[in-house]
C-alpha cells in the first residue's frame, strides 16, 4: 500500500496526535539509541556552541538544547561517527540526502506509533507554506498558510499536543509571503548549473556538510523558513529537534517531486547518482541508500496529496522566459564592493565600484537599452558572508539612487552561518555563505525611473528582526551580468 503524505491543514485524522505521542516517547530514549529523538536530530547536526541566541526574549544556545537529551553527553566516537552530522547543504545532494533522512525518520516514527498502540499507516504530513502565495486561495487562507499548525503551539504548548511544541522558536509563523515564495525555484529548468541561482537542486560538490553555496530551492523557501521560525530551527545543529522541521522538509521534498512532474529532469551525472549515505533503519540497524535509490517516491512507497501545479502561483512569464531561454550561461562581474562590511539591525547599504565600461565584457541591455530588448540575466552575488548566531531573513533591495524608492530583489536565509564560518569545517575552500539572487526583474523596474543611471545603483540589506547576539560580516557584494 502506498502512503500518501498529506497537507497538514487538510488532515482529518489523528496523525498529529500520534506524532506528538511518538515524539514524547522518542525523547525518553537514550541519545545513543538510533530511534531516539536525540539521535535522529544529531544525524542532521550536533554542536555545543555556548554563544547565546534569542528566541522570544529567552536565551538559548546549541549547548542548552542538547543538554536536555537523555544520556547527554554522548561519546566522542558517536559524535564523530559516519551517522551523525551528515546533513547536506550548499550542494546538489541537498534534496536526495533529505529525502533519505525523511524516509528513515518516517519509518521510525511509524514504528513508534504502532508500539504505542496507534495505527499501522502513520505518514509524515507536510507544511504547505507555499499556499501563502497561492492565488486560488483567499487572503485569510493565504495568511493561515504562514502559521505553524495550531497543534504545534504558540507561546505555550497546545495542551493536547505537548510533543509538538518547542520553546526555542523565535516565532510561530512566517513573517511575510516573501518568506514562503516557492515560485522562483519552481520555474528553473536545470537541476544543477554552474550558477547556484539558476540551479534548482544545487551546485555540484562532494560530500558537503557545512558549505553555504545554496541552490535556488535551498535558499528560498528552505533557508528562509528555517531562519524565520528561528530559534533551534535556525541552526542546522539543532533544527531537526523541532518537530516542525520534518513537516518543513516534507514540503521541500514535495516541491522536488512537483518540479519533476512539471517535466523537468534530475541530473544524470554518475557521481551524483552513485553517492551513498549512511543511516539507521526502523530496526536500528545500519543501512545505506544511494541517490539513485530515491529518485522515485513511489518506489520508496509514498506520494504527495497535492502537486504544486494544481495550486500554482501566478505565472510570471517574464521570469519564465528568462529561465527557459538558457542564454549563454556565462557571467561577467560588472561591479563589486571593495571591502567587507558589517550588517546592522537596520538597513545597511553596500557601496559598489563599477568596472569601466570598456572592461565589461558583458553587454547589459537590461541596464540601458530599449524596453523591447529581451534582457539578459543579471545576478547579485553575496560572497563570504560570515558570522555567528541565528539571523532572520535578510531582504535585499536595489535603488536607482540614494534618494529613490527601493525595490525588493529577494530575501536570503543565512542558515548554517556559524558552521560555514568555522575554519575547521569540512569546506576548507570557502569561508562562509555565498548566495545569488536574480535581480533582472528588479532592474527592469528601476529602469523605468527617470533618473536611471547604472552607476548610481544602491544595494540595501535589511534583516527581518534585530540581530541580538548574532553578527554578520558580508565579504563582498557583486553584480554579474550574463554575457550575450
Ligand atoms: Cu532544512
Amino acid at each position: 500500500m502506498i502512503r500518501v503524505r498529506k497537507n497538514v491543514n487538510e488532515l482529518t485524522d489523528d496523525t498529529l496526535l500520534w506524532y506528538s505521542k511518538a515524539v514524547e516517547s522518542m525523547k525518553q530514549k537514550d541519545i545513543t539509541d538510533p530511534s531516539s529523538w536525540w539521535y535522529q536530530g544529531a544525524i542532521h547536526g550536533y554542536g555545543l556552541d555556548k554563544r547565546p541566541n534569542l528566541a522570544n526574549n529567552e536565551s538559548w544556545s546549541e549547548s542548552s538544547v542538547w543538554e536536555q537529551a537523555e544520556g547527554f553527553p554522548p561519546s566522542e566516537g558517536l559524535v564523530n561517527s559516519q551517522f551523525w552530522q551528515q546533513c547536506q547543504h550548499g550542494t546538489w545532494f541537498f534534496l536526495p540526502w533529505h529525502r533519505m533522512y525523511l524516509q528513515f525518520f518516517e519509518a521510525i516514527v511509524a514504528k513508534t506509533v504502532v508500539e504505542l498502540g496507534g495505527p499501522k499507516d502513520w505518514t509524515l504530513p507536510y507544511w504547505n507554506y507555499c499556499d501563502a502565495n497561492n492565488p486560488a486561495l483567499n487572503p485569510t487562507e493565504q495568511l493561515q498558510a504562514l502559521k505553524l499548525p495550531s497543534e504545534f503551539g504558540t507561546n505555550t504548548p497546545n495542551p493536547d499536543f505537548p510533543g509538538l511544541w518547542m520553546k526555542e522558536r523565535a516565532q510561530y509563523q512566517l513573517s511575510s509571503q516573501a518568506d514562503a515564495s516557492c515560485s522562483v525555484a519552481m520555474k528553473l529548468q536545470n537541476f544543477t548549473a554552474s550558477s547556484p541561482a539558476t540551479s534548482f537542486g544545487g551546485v555540484q560538490t562532494g560530500f558537503s556538510h557545512d558549505s553555504g553555496t545554496f541552490g535556488a530551492v535551498e535558499n528560498n523557501p528552505h533557508n528562509l523558513v528555517h531562519v524565520d521560525i528561528g530559534g533551534a530551527m535556525g541552526d542546522p545543529n539543532t533544527a531537526a529537534l523541532d518537530p516542525i522541521f520534518w513537516l518543513h522538509h516534507a514540503n521541500i521534498d514535495r516541491l522536488w517531486q512537483c518540479w519533476i512532474d512539471q517535466g523537468r529532469e534530475n541530473t544524470n551525472d554518475i557521481t551524483w547518482l552513485n553517492q551513498v549515505f549512511d543511516f539507521h533503519n526502523a530496526d536500528s540497524l545500519p543501512d545505506t541508500l544511494s541517490v539513485k535509490d530515491v529518485l522515485s517516491t513511489e518506489a520508496l512507497g509514498f506520494t504527495y496529496s497535492d502537486s504544486y501545479s494544481s495550486s500554482a502561483a501566478p505565472t510570471d512569464s517574464k521570469v519564465f522566459a528568462l529561465a527557459s531561454a538558457g542564454g549563454s550561461g556565462m557571467f561577467d562581474t560588472i561591479a563589486a564592493t571593495t571591502k567587507p562590511f558589517l550588517l546592522g539591525s537596520q538597513s545597511t547599504s553596500a557601496q559598489l565600484e563599477f568596472l569601466p565600461e570598456k572592461q565589461r565584457a558583458a553587454q547589459v541591455p537590461v541596464l540601458g537599452a530599449s524596453n523591447s530588448q529581451t534582457p539578459n540575466q543579471v545576478i547579485i552575488v553575496l560572497d563570504n558572508v560570515t558570522g555567528s548566531g541565528v539571523v532572520a531573513p535578510v531582504s535585499v533591495y536595489v535603488k536607482a539612487s540614494a534618494n529613490s524608492e527601493r525595490v525588493l530583489v529577494g530575501k536570503i536565509g543565512l542558515f548554517g552561518l556559524t558552521q560555514s564560518s568555522t575554519p575547521s569545517s569540512t569546506s576548507c575552500l570557502e569561508q562562509g555563505i555565498s548566495i545569488e539572487l536574480d535581480v533582472t526583474d528588479a532592474l527592469q523596474q528601476l529602469r523605468s525611473q527617470t533618473n536611471w543611471n547604472l552607476e548610481n545603483l544602491q544595494i540595501e540589506l535589511e534583516p527581518g528582526r534585530e540581530l541580538g547576539n548574532a553578527s554578520v560580516t558580508v565579504g563582498r557584494v557583486s553584480i554579474k551580468a550574463e554575457v550575450v
